[in-house]
């Protein structure tokens, strides 16, 4: 029996039932567009060339420290999660890669995966190391750090599995390594912070080293958590620095969720971009905390305005401009492949909306110091309801015009729950 996939037929069926409603508030949207001089097809055209990575580790459910409770037709192992990965691409056409965790996906044939993802028409993006947990019969451990631990034995082994990572990567195609380590301290006092950087500074120099010529290395910044005293890469400065002091093929990840609350996120990136050190991104939101939510779920303008620094950016020609979007979320209460399709058309959205703002109206308002007029602008662009032009984006893309519902009127999920008999692990974790 051959593993369930949601047919072109039913596809068909359910655009086919949504394509009138839609061609009327497409054709409506696109009038009002043109009195503001925006060309509605050529904005669809660009919607259409959106893409954001799945990442591998969510397509499972997720959990807490205290909790995860896995639910029907849970992904057992790469494979399956690629045929999730596949499933949200089918619907949303804006998922094209799939940035991978090891050892979490470690698999004995790379080049076999790579042509099974190849199938399923994804591409592999980032790989990211993991040298926050032990794995088991593990030399050193990590509980004191990886990178920055005072045993010069607990770094070369955190060091050799990140240029493992990236020898695997070269295999799936891959042309960055995402680097966030867990390091920290829980007391003051515990760890010397200085010399911690230091040794954290010294094992990336090997892992730069061996970094291929065309590939990326993306330092991934985080306040806190696990470390609840003190984090060795904690905030874009520390993570800028260290990017600079690396080199170029060196930049700075932004997880949405690794920041104290209110911190002006879209500012960093404005920074980020000026110095020519914006790696990427790890889409989520969050209210508190790295809660891992999904994006756009709890501030959506906030989202919109990172993608407003963006777009400015591509739009004056930035230097070095090639930011990797991904998703990091965790997916404790919803079906993951429902979060992370929502999350891709919240993306799309923040894209399409930054797209249509004027941006000489937006000048001259800055320029003349009309604070609210400047602000009305970006204002005007957010409340625009740009959801038929998501919405023609996925349909001319051979896609879905409502995703969700069409997931849900195929069964996959129950379907997914026949062929794959539970994995018996409740244990608590993101994963
Ligand atoms: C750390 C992080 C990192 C991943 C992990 C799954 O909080 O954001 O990007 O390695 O989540
Ligand atoms: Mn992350």
């Amino acid at each position: 029996m051959t593993d369930f996939s949601i047919s072109a037929d039913l596809l068909q069926a359910e655009n086919a039932a949504r394509k009138m409603a839609l061609d009327e508030d497409y054709a409506a949207l696109a009038r009002a567009l043109g009195r503001r001089g925006i060309d509605g097809d050529a904005l669809t055209r660009r919607v259409m060339a959106f893409g954001v990575a799945i990442p591998t580790w969510g397509v499972g459910t997720g959990g807490t420290r205290f909790a995860r409770f896995p639910g029907p037709g849970e992904p057992r192992h790469l494979f399956d999660k690629l045929e999730d990965c596949a499933t949200i691409h089918h619907l949303v056409r804006a998922t094209p890669t799939v940035s991978p965790h090891f050892p979490w996906d470690a698999t004995s044939d790379y080049a076999a995966l790579r042509e099974v993802a190849a199938k399923h028409g994804l591409a592999f993006d980032a790989v990211n190391s993991n040298t926050f947990q032990d794995q088991p019969n593990q030399e050193h451990s990590y509980k004191f750090g990886s990178l920055s631990h005072v045993e010069p034995a607990a770094r070369a082994q955190a060091i050799a599995h990140n240029i493992d990572c990236i020898a695997i990567g070269r295999q799936l195609g891959s042309k960055a390594l995402t680097v966030w380590i867990a390091d920290g301290s829980n007391f003051a006092g515990q760890s010397n912070m200085a010399l911690a950087l230091d040794r954290y500074l010294d094992s990336m120099r090997e892992i730069y080293a061996v970094l291929p010529a065309d590939w990326r290395v993306f330092l991934e910044h985080k306040l806190y958590e696990p470390a609840f005293y003190s984090s060795v890469i904690s905030d874009w400065g520390t993570s800028f620095a260290a990017a600079q002091e690396l080199g170029p093929k060196a930049q700075c990840l932004v997880d949405l969720g690794h920041h104290a609350p209110n911190v002006n996120i879209e500012q960093i990136v404005a920074r980020l971009v000026r110095f020519g050190k914006l790696g990427g991104f790890h889409f989520n939101d969050s209210k508190y905390g790295d809660d891992d939510l999904d994006t756009g779920s709890v501030e959506p303008f906030r989202l919109f305005l990172v993608f407003n620094e963006l777009i400015d950016a591509r739009m004056r020609g930035a230097e070095g401009f090639a930011p990797a979007y991904m998703l990091d979320q965790s997916h404790n209460v919803t079906d993951p492949i429902e979060s992370l399709m929502q999350s891709a058309i919240e993306l799309q959205r923040a894209h399409a909306q930054a797209l249509i703002v004027d941006r000489s109206a937006l000048a001259a308002a800055q320029a003349a110091n009309d604070a609210l007029g400047a602000h009305l602008e970006l204002k005007r662009a957010y409340t625009t309801d740009v959801s038929p032009i998501l919405a023609m984006a996925r349909l001319r893309a051979g896609g879905a015009i409502a995703p969700i519902e069409t997931y849900r009127a195929s069964g996959y999920r129950k379907h997914k729950a026949k062929e794959r008999p539970p994995v018996a692990r409740t244990s608590a974790g993101i994963v």
